[in-house]
């Protein structure tokens, strides 16, 4: 019977999330996606219920957020700044730019929901043995039970070939299926038909603040049946003793880019479905896997050999905290790798706060882009667990961001080249947004900008460098002109600006010349000018930014050993603020090492102490990434364990909802990603002049192995380790170049010969970091720098395309 065409696929339990009860909630439900369509699956017995979304509905319409030139305004604020006025400073950017949006404005639009697609089934009887799971393995869902002694079963998935989302019903006693399909949506204006025997929804994105919505979106659902008979109501569809059937979900809506909306939503939606219609469940789920596990497969982890699959991943979250489940550790791991394939694609739009993910029209901070860390932190596991070109849609955004942030680098600052300040969205506003407190931050273009070069550095992608030179040096133009000197040391700083949402008394955080800023700036002038060097162009203009490089703030330590998050010493002790905005220096630049600046490494040590382990989803994510970097193994397990606290659906503390999903709260998917990226942070790093070795393994991860991870320098690494040494290690060499090991065992080759003791500066140009200068004190404080004797540096001299393996010497 056409009912049993199963796809025989090996399901190793490691990678498979499962319950044993439908979602009640969101945050039980579980995500499926292509990038561009989402799924929030619920699995209910009679009503099943699945939230669509697609990644261009949003609210509004073409056109930025800066309504006239505000450079006076911007003069005044920072005269009274430089004249110590700090409060008459944040009060006249609250005048200026108020905390609710100016009528003539706005601060930036919503992402919003497509609607539901509710399937009600009849005629069942006590249902039985209910399953319902996410096999990450191979990005298929499925429902499964027993009723009137017939086992029903449902699998999900959205195609990246077919831009299709399926869904495949079958029982196995033929004409069983009964149901019927229905589709709503909570958008103002939408409507819901049914045509050529497909259900049809359209719809159009809200209207939001000053802009009239104009997304149009088309959504068709048409099923695929084996037997039975379908019927057509006005606005639903009946399928009525079917053996097996398929629902093929297609979404089109009009957005072409950011300032056009030509593209046809009925037209896309059609021909994705037409397609598909052509294609045999089989084919589809084929082609879907084999498309997927192209980049699943890149990287596994193993941290226990014991699986424990035998209870669902709610009670496993639930009893994490007291028994040590390591596999639930890679799961998360491997669940942050599978929502990046599933939320970002190249061609499409960057996962935003809820990647694709959202049931509202109005979801927590619009479901936006928020740039000073969120957007940033989705995109961290992208280089390091092998998944670089799902790392493209950030860089198609940077492409537009740089066309439209010339408008508030003009307008707001009479500067050249571009910027942003901390949020945009579909259309690509770069103007304040939420007000002269949390939007006085004129660097999202400088962070955002990271990423180009640090993509880079792990491909040597000489092409992708020279397409998005442009974009780096217009945004170190734009420092350039802005760039003033503070009265009391002549430093060049931006001004005004702030350290993320943070204050340094009550209500103000306007100042200037902020940790974070000036290492950003010294980011975004050494990444400009290392490019002009690869791509031998532009020296005249690097040769300026060489000079005012070294005129910005040094960081410096404070008086209770922290490092210092303002220009001056205002940091607080009892601080707990969730951003750590300057240890950026720390993770995920390179600006502080344990080897080359050691007083400033324990001064963010003190710092993290001081600001504490437990925060909303995503701080705790970021700061699995610091301890990483602190080389702290155990305690960036202990961030994990903290971000793996079970929380339910309207709790009000950070931690892990029941589908995995990080809670900020409310649902975050940064958190999922910071935390991600966290994990390979502490099993290999490639930042500071070498590539090291299990730089942070926890005492209790003693034994396991990390395959396909990425290291700068396009080294490709697959570790095993064992009693908490490393055992062997093999590399492969993509761009070939000097291979630095920094490993505390002593490695052999082949032959059993240690390997080159390494000398000198490391001469791979992916790995020579620029530090900034010492802090003021520096030369009076005993630090010193970690014993380079604790580690053995070897060094390889590595050929394209090679591989090469060591192991640890008996
Ligand atoms: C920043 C954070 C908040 C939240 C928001 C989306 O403003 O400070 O915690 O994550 O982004």
């Amino acid at each position: 019977m056409s009912c049993n065409t199963e796809v025989a696929i090996t399901k190793p339990s490691e990678n498979i999330l499962w319950y044993d009860k439908p979602a009640n909630n969101w945050n039980e439900a579980l995500p499926i996606g292509n990038g561009r369509i989402g799924g929030m699956l619920f699995g209910g017995i009679e009503n099943d219920r699945i939230k669509l979304n697609e990644e261009t509905v949003w609210a509004g319409e073409p056109g930025n957020n800066i309504t006239k030139d505000y450079y006076q305004d911007v003069e005044n604020i920072r005269k009274l700044l430089f004249d110590g006025k700090y409060e008459e400073a944040q009060e006249s950017a609250l005048e200026v730019f108020p905390k609710s949006t100016p009528e003539d404005n706005n601060y930036g639009v919503p992402y919003q929901t497509v609607g539901n697609l509710n399937i009600t089934f009849n005629n069942l009887n006590n249902p039985t043995n209910y399953r319902r799971d996410l096999d990450i393995e191979n990005a298929v869902s499925s429902v499964s039970y027993t009723s009137n002694g017939v086992n029903f079963k449902r699998e999900y998935f959205v195609s990246f070939p077919d831009q299709v989302m399926v869904i495949h019903l079958t029982a196995d006693k033929p004409k069983q299926l009964n149901f019927s399909l229905g589709l709503n949506s909570p958008q103002n204006t939408h409507i819901v038909k049914t045509e050529n025997g497909a259900l049809k929804l359209t719809g159009t994105g809200g209207d939001y603040e000053n802009k009239t919505g104009k997304i149009k979106f088309s959504t068709l659902v048409y099923p695929k049946l084996t037997g039975g008979d379908l019927i057509t109501n006005e606005n639903t569809l009946s399928i009525k003793n079917a053996d097996e059937v398929t629902l093929l979900v297609s979404i089109g809506t009009n957005f072409k880019n950011y300032k056009d909306l030509s593209n046809l939503p009925d037209k896309i939606a059609n021909n994705y479905l037409e397609k598909s219609t052509k294609k045999s469940f089989k084919d589809l789920k084929e082609d879907h896997i084999e498309d997927y596990q192209n980049l699943f497969h890149r990287v596994s982890l193993k941290l226990s050999e014991q699986v424990n699959d035998s209870i669902p991943t709610n009670k496993r979250l639930e009893q994490f905290a007291t028994q040590e489940d390591l596999s639930l550790v890679s799961l998360y791991f491997q669940f942050g790798r599978y929502l990046l394939i599933s939320s970002s694609r190249p061609g499409g739009q960057p996962a935003n706060l809820q990647g694709i993910w959202n049931d509202r029209l109005s979801p927590p901070w619009d479901s936006k882009y928020t740039v000073n860390i969120n957007t940033e932190m989705n995109y961290w596991p992208a280089e390091v667990t092998n998944l670089s070109e799902l790392h493209e849609p950030l860089f198609s955004m940077l492409e537009d961001l740089a066309v439209t942030g010339q408008e508030s680098a003009q307008k707001m600052y009479h500067a050249k080249g571009w910027n942003m300040h901390h949020n945009t969205d579909i259309w690509r506003v770069t103007g304040m947004i939420d007000g002269g407190f949390y939007g006085f931050w004129p660097m999202g273009g400088a962070w955002l900008s990271q990423h180009l070069w640090q993509h880079y550095l792990f491909t040597g992608d000489k092409k992708f460098l020279e397409k998005y030179y442009p974009i780096l040096k217009s945004n170190a133009q734009f420092y350039v002109d802005v760039l003033q000197r503070e009265p009391e040391n002549d430093w060049l700083v931006v001004a005004p600006s702030m350290s993320p949402e943070n204050k340094y008394m009550g209500g103000v955080g306007i100042t200037y010349g902020t940790t974070m800023d000036n290492q950003l700036v010294f980011d975004v002038f050494n990444n400009t000018i290392k490019a002009s060097e690869v791509l031998e162009i532009d020296s005249e203009f690097t040769d300026s930014l060489k000079v005012m490089k070294a005129q910005l703030p040094p960081m410096q330590i404070g008086k209770y050993g922290q490092l210092q998050e303002w220009i001056k010493d205002w940091d607080r002790p009892g601080d707990k603020h969730r951003h750590i905005s300057h240890l950026y220096g720390l993770h995920p630049s390179a600006q502080i090492s344990p080897f080359k600046n050691p007083d400033l490494f324990k001064a963010a040590e003190q710092t993290l102490e001081f600001r504490g382990d437990i925060s909303t989803g995503w701080s705790m994510g970021w700061k699995v990434n610091f301890w990483a970097r602190m080389l702290n193994g155990n305690r960036a397990y202990q961030l994990i364990k903290t971000q793996l606290t079970l929380v339910e659906d309207g709790t009000e503390s950070g931690g892990t909802y029941p589908n995995l999903f990080d809670a900020h709260p409310p649902f975050q998917i940064d958190g999922n990603f910071g935390c991600t990226a966290g994990i390979a942070e502490m099993l290999i790093q490639s930042h500071d002049e070498a590539l090291h070795l299990l730089p942070a393994l926890p005492d209790n991860w003693s034994e396991g192995h990390a395959k396909g991870l990425k290291a700068r320098g396009g080294f490709e690494v697959d570790l095993t380790w064992n009693a908490n040494r490393v055992e062997s290690v093999k590399i492969t060499s993509t761009l070939g170049g000097n291979l630095r090991l920094r490993t505390t065992e002593t490695l052999v080759n082949d032959d059993g010969n240690e390997l080159t003791i390494a000398t000198g500066e490391n001469p791979n140009s992916f790995y020579q970091t620029p530090y900034i200068k010492q802090p003021l004190i520096s030369e009076e404080a005993e630090i010193k720098p970690l014993e380079l004797a604790t580690y053995h540096m070897y060094d390889i001299p590595t050929k394209k395309g090679k591989v090469y393996e060591f192991h640890i010497k008996n």
